[in-house]
């Protein structure tokens, strides 16, 4: 090789490398455009340093000087596309990576499930079945089946809402008792949970739509010391051993009929605010069916007798976890909820 023709390697190295530089728009094509003109083994400049020798020795000087300036050049080229494939900053808002990070709520049942699930599953394992029904109900269904007098004041409107003049929303869950009585032959051990509405204002301890449980079982020979049983044990279950008590009270559809209390669950029984220094909180209210509800239901009241009682989650949920405020528990606060659901 002459040094003519090495001076027009080196100056077509020199095009070459500058347009291969500019194409790369990666730090990946950047090296390997570096390896390709540069690399050791393969790489142009090399090919032309190994050349070298093959010219006059006289020449070798020049030529190796030029092969220098082009490697510099090269050199140059690369580090100067570095520099500008460097990420720039997005446009848009910029993130400040030393905030605290936004608060990851966790989804949960609500304490009125919770604890509607938990009694479900006590009186399932006893044998009791869940039973649904309409909650738009006809007057019969919902008063006059269960024994209430003609013009009882809960059928007034001023306390039940009527949709119209024969159609009311059930005021308790008592009705799918009855149509269940209408269609199954005794044994009977059902639990009915469902929405009930009242008209009521809406404070602390009232709200127009609530959930209520209620329970019926109805065989023959059964008693009083059956619904003390099965109670006593449910309440044992619920609020993991505790002492309670009967108090004697009146519903249209039992008779004898009874209330049930818990212990306190605030002070155990020592006399607080929460249950007005008597030491004692109410949970169900309960009694025998009375006889004027198992013929309205078309069964035969000299065979069969029957237990029931009626309780609202949203009261034990409050006595649970120590609510103030039944609204609680329907404002859907995420703040309240966080604390309280599992
Ligand atoms: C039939 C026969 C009898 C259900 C009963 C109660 C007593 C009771 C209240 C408690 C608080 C309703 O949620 S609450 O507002 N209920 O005290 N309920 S006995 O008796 C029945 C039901 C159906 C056929």
């Amino acid at each position: 090789m002459t040094l003519d023709e090495f001076v027009k390697a080196v100056s077509a190295l020199d095009t070459h490398a500058s347009a291969l530089v500019s194409a790369a728009t990666t730090p990946a094509e950047l090296e390997s455009a570096r390896n390709a003109l540069l690399g050791r083994k393969n790489g142009d400049l090399s090919a032309l340093m190994k050349s070298l020798p093959s010219l006059p020795a006289d020449d070798r000087r020049e030529a190796g000087a030029a092969v220098n300036r082009v490697k510099t050049t090269i050199e140059e080229l690369l580090a100067n596309r570095a520099g500008s494939l460097v990420p720039v900053a997005p446009s848009g808002p910029r993130i400040d990576l030393t905030m605290p990070a936004r608060e990851n709520w966790k989804g949960g049942r609500h304490p009125v499930t919770v604890v509607i699930e938990e009694i479900e599953s006590i009186f399932r394992e006893l044998g009791f079945t869940i039973a649904l029904g309409p909650e738009a109900e006809t007057e019969w269904y919902n008063f006059t089946s269960l024994n209430f007098p003609e013009n009882h004041p809960a059928m007034d409107m001023h306390d039940t809402l009527y949709l119209s003049d024969e159609v009311l929303l059930r005021t308790h869950t008592s009705p799918v008792q009855i149509r269940t009585m209408q269609t199954t032959k005794p044994p009977i051990r059902i639990l009915a949970p469902g929405n009930v509405y009242r008209r009521d204002f809406f404070d602390a301890s009232h709200a127009p739509m609530f959930s209520q449980i209620e329970g019926l079982a109805v065989d023959e020979g059964i008693g009083f010391v059956d619904l003390k049983a099965t109670l006593t044990h449910f309440a044992n279950r619920f609020f993991g051993g505790t002492k309670t008590r009967f108090r004697p009270s009146y519903f249209p559809f039992t008779e004898p009929s009874a209330e049930m209390d818990v212990e306190c669950q605030i002070c155990h029984g020592s006399g607080c605010s929460s249950c007005k220094n008597t030491g004692w909180m109410e949970i169900l209210g309960s009694g025998m069916v009375h006889p004027n509800v198992l013929i309205a239901a078309g069964l035969d009241a000299e065979r069969y007798t029957g237990w029931a009682f009626g309780m609202g989650p949203a009261r034990i949920a409050m006595l649970r976890y120590k609510l103030p405020d039944i609204r609680l528990l329907y404002d859907s606060d995420m703040r309240f909820l966080a604390q309280v659901s599992s």
